[in-house]
């Protein structure tokens, strides 16, 4: 039956008299059931990807670009009047992640069916995910995210699994969903959750009872671990992710007739980031529950585990108290001593012991004793991890260590978000992008042609067009599609340093009511949650949301300059700001970014970036050349060594620079405390004058020289017009299709 007929049947009416929500609902039984024809890969060996955050954004249109269905639908839906954005628009957003990480498995899971890899996904069901971004009197307030319908994407199964935590046994249940790949298999994700989880226990905005494990335990993606209840529940969350998993993983292995001890030749395990690591030692309590001598389990579990580093930053490796894990799952404890043990018998320095001298268990250094492959997932961020952060682990073990940089799926990320480019595309250069991203590069030879110059610039046009329109009906703010847009869209963390271009905006401002009229209008396009007890990162979007209110309304200077914070960024908003950016800003101090990801999709789309030599921006740095991006600010070498020395003195900047005094005290200026609220601006002021920790101060003159001369780059639009296509032609190696072949190539060794 083909899919008009087929979408009838299940509508029971013509397509024209069906509401947006019964087309929605229809279209996913569609897609499931072709979902499920598609027969899953299969072979000896199988990845578990196993990670607390699957960012895996709206499901339904990027289903059916990778079954083949898109174009089709879209057309009989366009000739029964109606439209598949909007149709879109009916589906909740599942917020499964925070950001960067969380994506990256999204990314990957889509790369693993689509290169036909026996790959599943091993996570938890958040039933509200990560919060909802509001903001009221220019802060943000976080509200729930409920994203699970009656009918969705999840399929509950039979599949339960007990697991035991001190004097509380729960049944974690499996829930599915599918994971299509581009014209090829299809995999699982597997989340688990509990049949008690009670959704009606949330208080106000996300308060919830903190002590009710049988009802809490999988209500939010780990919502504030600022005190210790907080921190215990996610114990309980990562212990019960990991023991199903572990059951899971042990049950598809015995089922294929896997004799225990050959285990590494049945799964392979990557580990994303530190917050699965308790699936070592539980699999070393299983392995020895089922029979086997501790010695040889734990050399079963170092040869099948690989661990995946994401960040630098002190305060996000994970460190448990002893006394913490002792409270929720005890049973462990004596296998961490062991671990413990062996590591402090083998080698004298105590920083690479497992449990450390205050009695607190270091995840990371289990993931690497205890693991066969440790990855960084940029170069720079791996050089830094041998060099500095993981030095005297690499010198026990450098042959664990390698590096793998992310990548992005173009599927979703030009295919889905950027129709109008990605069909350009494929009429100059063949669909042959669509599976090897390096033919790409073909759109090189049209480095001079003029016609194809123009009409990038086009698209560009289009979809900025577009993006004001959404802004203007989400968020009743009025935008130019004839401005620049800049856009810095990620997670609020001061080392990102949103605080930064804040500070530019309001040096901008200053000149223009000076008198110092710019050359080019812009928008400056921000978007961006902040972890809800992250008190500096809250004040940063006060700061914003301020800026805001003053500048646009300002008839002085909203001819010149716009500020607009974009409420609740999320996936789908990122494929609608994607496609519109002109400057894409990457402004992370340099080496505390480990990668980012961001940074891909906005070249890929043909954004140029305005960034530091930080993350995988040092190898977009690369493959453009210096003539189509623009770098700035002290290096990596530079920024560790002002750590090491401890000499960077905030104060200093503030005091000696006219232009970094002027837009620091403005923060606490009149105008400002007449929109915002006056601890908080005196909060982050303070902040920056006395304390800076990611030197925003120190890169301000550089980023302000090199933003002007990206700014005045904008003018010259043929000249634009070939960076743009040479970011594009060069996204190729950021596609996570190289990605993962790499992990396969280098970890994995799937068939
Ligand atoms: C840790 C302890 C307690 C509570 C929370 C956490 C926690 C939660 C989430 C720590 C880290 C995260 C997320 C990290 C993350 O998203 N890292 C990003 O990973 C991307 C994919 O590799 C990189 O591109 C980014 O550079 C990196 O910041």
């Amino acid at each position: 039956m083909n899919i008009q007929e087929k979408l009838k049947q299940i509508l029971g009416k013509e397509i024209a008299q069906a509401s947006n929500e019964e087309i929605y609902h229809a279209l996913m039984t569609i897609v499931q059931e072709m979902a499920t024809e598609k027969e899953r890969t299969d072979s000896k060996k199988k990845l578990y990807y196993i990670s607390a955050e699957f960012l895996i954004g709206k499901l339904l249109s990027n289903n059916m670009i990778n079954l083949g269905i898109y174009k089709e639908v879209k057309d009989i839906l366009e000739a029964n009047g109606k439209d598949i954005a909007e149709i879109e628009e009916v589906e909740p957003e599942p917020s499964l992640g925070n950001g960067g990480l969380g994506r990256l498995a999204a990314c990957f899971l889509d790369s693993i069916a689509t290169l036909g890899l026996a790959g599943d996904g091993i996570g938890l069901n958040y039933h509200l995910g990560l919060f909802k971004q509001e903001f009221e009197d220019r802060l943000q307030k976080e509200t729930p995210n409920p994203w699970i319908e009656e009918k969705s994407w999840l399929k509950k199964t039979d599949v339960t699994y007990p697991v035991d935590f001190k004097g509380l046994r729960v049944n974690a249940r499996m829930y599915d969903i599918e994971v299509t790949g581009y014209n090829n298999k299809t995999n699982k994700l597997h989340l688990f959750d509990l049949d008690s989880v009670d959704e009606s226990i949330v208080e106000e905005g996300i308060d919830f009872d903190k002590e009710d494990i049988q009802k809490n335990l999988t209500l939010f993606l780990y919502p504030d671990d600022s005190d210790e209840q907080g921190r215990l529940l996610r114990i309980y969350q990562q212990y019960l992710m990991v023991s199903a998993g572990a059951q899971l993983i042990l049950d598809e292995c015995t089922a294929k007739g896997c004799n225990l001890y050959d285990l590494p030749d049945y799964a392979v395990i990557q580990i994303n980031d530190t917050h699965p690591t308790m699936v070592i030692p539980e699999l070393i309590r299983l392995l020895v529950e089922r029979g086997m001598d501790m010695d040889d389990a734990i050399d079963v579990v170092s040869r099948t585990c690989a661990y995946t580093n994401h960040t630098i930053l002190a305060e996000a490796l994970e460190k448990w108290p002893v006394a913490y894990l002792k409270k929720v799952v005890p049973q462990l404890m004596p296998i961490i001593e062991v671990l413990d043990d062996k590591v402090r018998r083998k080698y004298a320095d105590e920083s690479v012991a497992v449990i450390d001298r205050n009695d607190t268990v270091h995840m990371a250094h289990i993931d690497i004793h205890y693991g066969f492959s440790v990855n960084g997932v940029a170069a720079l961020h791996t050089e830094i991890l041998k060099n500095s952060e993981l030095n005297n682990f690499y010198k026990i073990y450098p042959e664990k260590f390698n590096n793998k940089t992310n990548g992005i799926t173009f599927r979703r990320w030009l295919l889905h978000c950027n129709p109008r480019l990605a069909d350009y595309i494929e009429s100059l250069i063949g669909d042959g992008f669509k599976k090897d991203a390096t033919e790409l590069e073909k759109l090189l030879a049209y480095k001079d042609d003029e016609k194809v110059l123009e009409k990038l610039l086009e698209i560009k046009r289009k979809n900025k067009e577009d993006l004001c329109a959404y802004l203007k009906e989400t968020q009743g703010v009025e935008i130019s599609p004839d401005t620049i847009f800049d856009i810095q869209v990620k997670r609020l963390h001061e080392y990102k340093r949103q605080q930064l271009n804040a500070l530019y905006i309001i040096d901008k401002y200053l000149e223009i009511k000076a008198g110092k009229i710019p050359a080019a209008p812009v928008t400056a396009i921000f978007g961006a949650k902040a972890a809800p007890a992250y008190v500096i990162a809250k004040d940063i979007i006060h700061l914003i949301l301020c800026l805001q209110e003053i500048i646009n309304n300002d008839p002085e200077v909203n001819k010149y300059l716009r500020v607009v914070m974009v409420e609740n960024y999320n996936v789908t908003k990122a494929g609608k700001l994607i496609p519109a950016c002109d400057i894409s800003e990457q402004i992370s101090l340099a080496s505390k970014e480990a990668s980012g990801t961001g940074n891909m999709k906005f070249m890929l789309n043909g954004a140029v970036t305005l960034g530091t030599e930080d993350g995988a921006n040092v190898e977009i740095h690369e493959a453009v050349g210096d003539d189509n991006i623009f770098v700035f600010g002290a290096s990596s070498d530079e920024v560790i060594e002002h750590y090491a020395k401890a000499d960077y003195v905030a104060k200093d900047y503030y005091e000696n620079n006219p232009a970094i005094k002027a837009a620091v005290d403005f923060i606490t200026s009149d105008e400002m405390l007449e929109v915002g609220q006056k601890e908080n601006l005196e909060r982050l002021q303070k902040e920056l004058i006395n304390k800076d920790w990611f030197m925003t101060l120190l890169d301000f003159d550089s980023y302000k020289e090199t933003k002007e001369k990206a700014l005045s780059a904008y003018a010259d639009r043929k000249d634009w017009a070939e960076k743009m296509l040479v970011n594009i032609a060069k996204a190729g190696f950021f596609s996570s299709d190289r990605t993962i072949e790499e992990y396969n190539r280098d970890i994995w060794h799937l068939a």
